[in-house]
């Protein structure tokens, strides 16, 4: 039975969606005063990001995100216990008056955010790591607006007048993804959550990074204006508010 969701109605979430009303929810607010310092967090190893010159990649408006399909190749080796493949990359965006990032650092939401979801090699695939409780390791960073075009987000940008129409697609040359995350990956939360869309699966070991990415407010622009969800209304605003902690922890990997 697929539900339909939108952003505009969350609290509809929780009738619709039992696990949306769990206790492990994301996203979450990150309060930089109450984090703890955790020395004995491994640094991030990522592999094979670099797709220069390999196969195209599918981007497509599912009318809920921009998303990009990436290989298994794409691999975190370092930072987890176990080995975490890519299965795909999305966007959270809001609008030029509202900032649509779906953590917020001190209650303060950045611009847009980028996840890069990544499933455990011990499933078979993401559907049924989805439903595993060491299912999901997803990096978030988040993107704010700098004085120049970034080269790494234009090849992206560029392609969202193809797809405007949900549930559209089309295929950009590999490009390093490595280069769509901040510079520095050492600076890091790390918190226990779940997925930020229906059905809020809370199987995702969650990695923000502290560092921001930077896109011109030209790029910005194209990401908050072109994409269409269903009846031809504007693709904008589809993060999910920021969720309790209950009680959780969250660690940081630097002071
Ligand atoms: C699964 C479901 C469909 O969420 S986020 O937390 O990174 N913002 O696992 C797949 C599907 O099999 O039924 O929405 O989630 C996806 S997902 O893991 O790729 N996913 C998580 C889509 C939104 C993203
Ligand atoms: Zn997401």
């Amino acid at each position: 039975h697929q539900h339909h969701w939108g952003y505009h109605d969350q609290e509809l979430w929780l009738s619709a969606f039992e696990h949306c009303s769990g206790k492990s929810q994301s996203p979450i607010n990150i309060d930089t005063d109450k984090v703890s310092y955790d020395p004995k967090l491994p640094p991030l190893k990522l592999e094979g990001y670099d797709l220069t010159g390999s196969t195209a990649l599918t981007l497509i408006n599912n009318g809920h995100t921009l998303q990009l399909s990436l290989p298994s190749s794409m691999r975190i080796m370092r930072g987890f216990d176990q080995v975490f493949v890519a299965a795909q990359l999305h966007f959270h965006w809001g609008t030029k008056e509202v900032p649509g990032s779906e953590h917020t650092i001190d209650n303060v939401h950045f611009p847009a955010e980028i996840h890069v979801v990544h499933y455990n090699t011990k499933y078979a695939n993401l559907a049924e790591a989805a439903r595993k409780a060491d299912g999901l390791a997803v990096l978030g960073g988040f993107i704010g607006i700098g004085l120049h075009d970034n080269d790494n987000y234009e090849k992206i940008m560029s392609a969202l007048s193809d797809i405007s129409i949900e549930e559209s697609d089309t295929e950009i040359p590999g490009f390093n993804v490595r280069h769509l995350l901040p510079d520095s990956l050492d600076r890091f939360y790390r918190y226990n959550g779940s997925l930020t869309t229906p059905p809020c699966f809370q199987t995702v070991s969650w990695t923000v990074f502290n560092d921001s990415i930077r896109v011109s407010r030209r790029q910005l622009a194209a990401l908050e204006d072109t994409l269409k969800t269903e009846h031809n209304k504007l693709l904008s605003k589809n993060f999910r508010a920021p969720q309790l902690l209950h009680g959780r922890k969250v660690l940081a990997s630097f002071h």
